[in-house]
């Protein structure tokens, strides 16, 4: 898979992508992770790419020009199967929503800035809008990092553990059970004894009884959403 990412802070893109599991990805070819820094599409000799909002009011746009250059340099080279924006203004990122991105093969992932990106933008070249919550981010960028982990770890042969993605949180609209691991007793506690039994029949039986406990008790709307 492909991942082209349109940035005005390209930096802010450095560290998360060049660690664990993304890292892991883009070593072993199952990823190729691409950064475009929209200042080299800039205009005139300050490669401008902001500008003031028509109409007046605080906070600068991002300018279609700079946006389109890039994209359609993009264009020409490949098919994409979407072209995403990331905005506060959307709808949040769900797991259903990695899960199918993680079957395409091109995408291009644009992040705002500032006040955002002329509606034109959208309006031409967006495929599909997501924002990863209900706050504001200063931009994008932190934003797309989560979106392309979420993505990159469902490739298969990423994880190592095949199962391991397939039984997250969320996969099933169900938060993950409690884990325990070494040692069994700690200051007293105690780990439950099924999963001391051996018996894992019993095992599956309680994960889930805890999975659907937790859900009840922290996201109830998630239950909501199986219906
Ligand atoms: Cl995608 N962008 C920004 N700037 N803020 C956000 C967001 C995205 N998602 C949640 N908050």
């Amino acid at each position: 898979m492909r991942i082209d990412i349109i940035s005005a802070a390209p930096d802010l893109l450095e560290s998360p992508f060049n660690h664990s599991i993304v890292k892991r990805a883009k070593e072993k070819g199952l990823a190729k992770i691409v950064i475009h820094d929209l200042r080299t599409f800039g205009l005139g000799n300050y490669k401008q790419i902001d500008d003031t909002q028509f109409g007046g009011g605080a906070g600068m746009v991002l300018m279609i020009e700079p946006i389109s250059k890039c994209i359609e340099v993009l264009k020409a080279e490949r098919v994409y199967d979407e072209i995403i924006y990331m905005t506060p203004d959307a709808k949040t990122l769900k797991q259903s929503t990695a899960n199918t991105l993680s079957l395409q093969k091109n995408i291009i992932i644009l992040t705002g800035h500032y006040k955002g990106v002329d509606q034109r933008v959208r309006d031409k070249y967006i495929t599909k809008e997501i924002s990863i919550g209900d706050y504001v981010l200063t931009g994008g960028e932190l934003a797309a990092a989560v979106l392309v982990d979420s993505i990159v770890r469902l490739i298969p042969g990423v994880i190592g553990d095949e199962t391991s993605a397939l039984t997250d949180s969320f996969q099933d609209n169900l938060l993950s059970p409690p884990v325990y691991t070494r040692p069994s007793t700690y200051e007293g506690m105690k780990v439950p004894e099924v999963l001391l039994s051996g018996n894992f029949p019993k095992i599956d039986e309680w994960r889930s009884e805890k999975a659907y406990e937790r859900t009840q008790q922290i996201r109830p709307d998630l239950l909501d959403e199986n219906m």
